[in-house]
């Protein structure tokens, strides 16, 4: 079939938007076609050139929601007619990661994932005959795509696909880092480096949980209201301290319980480290550094009682959670709306990225 995709040729320059070519479902595969997808910072670090995984020319996007509309041989848990969220990590529930139940990356198909391609090693996607690369198992920037059923979340049909997209990576990654990844407990003292799409969605979730202070850090200031509203009590812009360290272990008695990286700033994920507490501070990194890029501190840090872990879609195991949070936005107990600042068809979505570069949208989600 032909469908229509804001395709990536090379690092660094515009989508253009294409017809292109979308062979069906093989086994094990399903045919979804996607309603509506979030521009997440992640998008941009590849296109940009800095993902050592990142391939090109390749179809972006992986926070998405859609509906099925064909499913290949074997598939048995989808159906024609479901609405599902594409999940860029999936769930088997059979691999050794699935099954340890101590971490929710599942690495059944992470190796063909990695490199552009279905789990039998091929592109559903081609261009005049010339195969164009999937990008996270997803490519959501596609008005139809093809993923894995292990990779697809079904969810209820009252879900408006406009916010619930949103699910399929930012609202889970920051809410989930606080409540699977870190387990913040009410009472907590939180910091939040970085209040953009993720790190707005850490406020709410360390709202959620009970959190005491709440702090966060951001060079942008005019991410302090949309913060303040979500739960932040307290706001750091690092141009106007001496030492952003200091600034939050005077406000938390000796330092931030839990911290979250949510930039992709190496400097930075130092800094959500050394500002929590001494004897039993966690600093979860969430952010996405360039190639090349490594992080430090005094070995001191660690020694004295600080833990740096990360979280990868805040922990979550796709096809058990996504559902349960999508409830969570249904029933009204996180705040997605506010969030969502732009709407954009396919045809503006470079428009899309050059809002985020200018720190002027949360999210903007392109409705197809
Ligand atoms: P975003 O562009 O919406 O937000 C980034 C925020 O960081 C902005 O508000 C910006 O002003 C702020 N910022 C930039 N440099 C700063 C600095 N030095 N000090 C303080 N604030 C600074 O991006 P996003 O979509 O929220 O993504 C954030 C990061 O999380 C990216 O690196 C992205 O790739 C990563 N990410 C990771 C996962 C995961 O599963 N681990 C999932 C989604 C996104
Ligand atoms: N390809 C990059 C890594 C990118 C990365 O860390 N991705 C996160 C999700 S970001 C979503 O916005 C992730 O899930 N990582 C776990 C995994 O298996 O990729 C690089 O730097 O190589
Ligand atoms: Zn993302």
């Amino acid at each position: 079939m032909k469908t229509r995709a804001a395709v990536a040729w090379k690092a660094g320059e515009p989508l253009t938007i294409e017809t292109v070519d979308l062979e069906g479902p093989r086994a094990g595969e399903v045919l979804v076609e996607i309603k509506a997808t979030g521009i997440c910072h992640t998008d941009y670090y590849t296109l940009s050139g800095a993902d050592p995984e990142g391939l090109f020319p390749a179809i972006l996007g992986h926070e998405g929601a859609g509906i099925v509309v064909d499913v290949g041989p074997g598939v048995t848990t989808l159906k024609k007619g479901d609405h599902v969220i594409p999940l860029y990590t999936p769930e088997c529930r059979q691999c050794k990661f699935c099954l340890s139940r101590k971490t929710n990356l599942c690495q059944a198909i992470r190796t063909t994932q990695g490199k552009g391609l279905m789990p039998d090693g091929s592109s559903r996607f081609s261009l005049d005959g010339k195969p164009l690369l999937h990008y996270m198992g997803t490519s959501t920037f596609s008005n139809y795509t093809v993923a894995p059923e292990i990779a697809l979340a079904k969810i209820r049909p009252d879900a408006p696909f406009e916010m619930v997209c949103y699910i399929g990576c930012g609202v889970t990654t920051g809410i989930g880092a606080v409540i699977f990844t870190a387990k913040v407990e009410a009472g907590a003292n939180v910091a939040v480096f970085g209040l953009g799409g993720i790190g707005l969605n850490v406020i709410q979730g360390a709202k959620m949980v009970g959190a005491d202070k709440i702090i966060g850090i951001d060079l942008n200031p005019a991410r302090e209201a949309m913060a303040r509203q979500f739960g932040m009590t307290h706001f750091i812009n690092p141009r106007e301290v001496e030492n952003v360290v200091d600034a939050v272990v005077q406000l938390t008695d000796g330092g931030a319980d839990y911290s979250f990286e949510c930039i992709g700033n190496t400097q930075v994920m130092r800094q959500a480290l050394e500002c929590t507490h001494k004897g039993w501070g966690q600093s979860v990194i969430i952010g996405v550094a360039e190639a090349g890029k490594e992080i430090s501190t005094r070995p001191f840090q660690l020694v004295t009682g600080r833990q740096w872990k990360g979280s990868a879609f805040g922990g979550a195991r796709g096809r058990t959670d996504v559902p349960r949070i999508v409830d969570w936005y249904m029933d009204g107990k996180i705040n997605i709306d506010d969030l969502i600042t732009h709407k954009l068809p396919l045809e503006r979505i470079n428009e899309g990225f050059d809002l985020m570069k200018r720190g002027e949208s949360i999210r903007s989600v392109v409705v197809y």
